[in-house]
């Protein structure tokens, strides 16, 4: 697994991309929808191919992404995004575990387990792991922030209505508009980084 991710690490081979489209393999429709309008940005369609993604266990995002990506079969432009929350105190948890984490715990049991803390900062992080041929690349994007004493707001999805990010205005992510959490999220900036780096191709 580990020969596997470092090759897969590096872009290489002399393919030229000229993709106007390009697919996310995701069971998750707010991520999808999230990337597909960045990558707009950029005049690159994203197609979502809808599918039940094989994780391993690994502390870095990129790890997991690589071989979720790998593991698929498609000859298609392709890329998997993994992403997560990080809370500080708690040594990044639950970081890789956080769709167990809120499926288990919910957003509740996180406030619970912060519950009378001060130190509330934490992260989301989303790494991508693009494949087009024998071209591979990945990309992070980070959103520093803390997460909120209750629930706020009904936008976004997952962990929003409990996190608020440092370059805001106080809101949680739950508070704000797509276009909004779009112009500060972790998502937001792995995904330009895939956009600048494809049209550079
Ligand atoms: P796929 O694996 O099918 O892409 P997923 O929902 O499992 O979808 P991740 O593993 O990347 O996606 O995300 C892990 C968890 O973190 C999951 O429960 C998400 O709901 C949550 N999450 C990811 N990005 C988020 C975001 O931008 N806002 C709120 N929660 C998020």
């Amino acid at each position: 697994m580990r020969r596997l991710s470092a090759w897969m690490r590096y872009p290489r081979g002399d393919v030229t991309l000229t993709r106007t489209k390009i697919w996310m393999g995701t069971g998750n429709e707010h991520k999808y929808q999230e990337a597909k309008q960045v990558l707009a940005e950029y005049g690159i369609e994203l197609e979502r191919m809808d599918i039940e993604r094989v994780e391993i266990q690994a502390d870095e995002p990129e790890e997991i992404a690589e071989y979720s990506l790998q593991v698929l079969d498609s000859d298609k432009p392709l890329l998997i995004e993994d992403a997560g929350l990080y809370i500080d105190k708690y040594g990044g948890f639950p970081g890789p575990y956080s769709s167990y984490a809120l499926e288990r715990l919910g957003n509740m049991g996180i406030l619970k387990l912060l519950e009378g803390d001060a130190d509330r900062e934490a992260s989301y992080l989303s790494a991508i792991a693009y494949r087009d041929g024998e071209t591979t690349a990945t990309f992070r994007g980070e959103v520093k922030g803390e997460i909120a004493h209750e629930e706020r707001g009904t936008g976004g999805f997952g962990y929003d209505p409990i996190f608020i990010p440092a370059e805001g205005d106080g809101r949680t992510f739950g508070e704000m508009s797509g276009e909004e959490k779009t112009k500060i999220s972790h998502r937001a900036r792995a995904f330009r980084q895939l956009g600048e780096w494809l049209v550079k191709q």
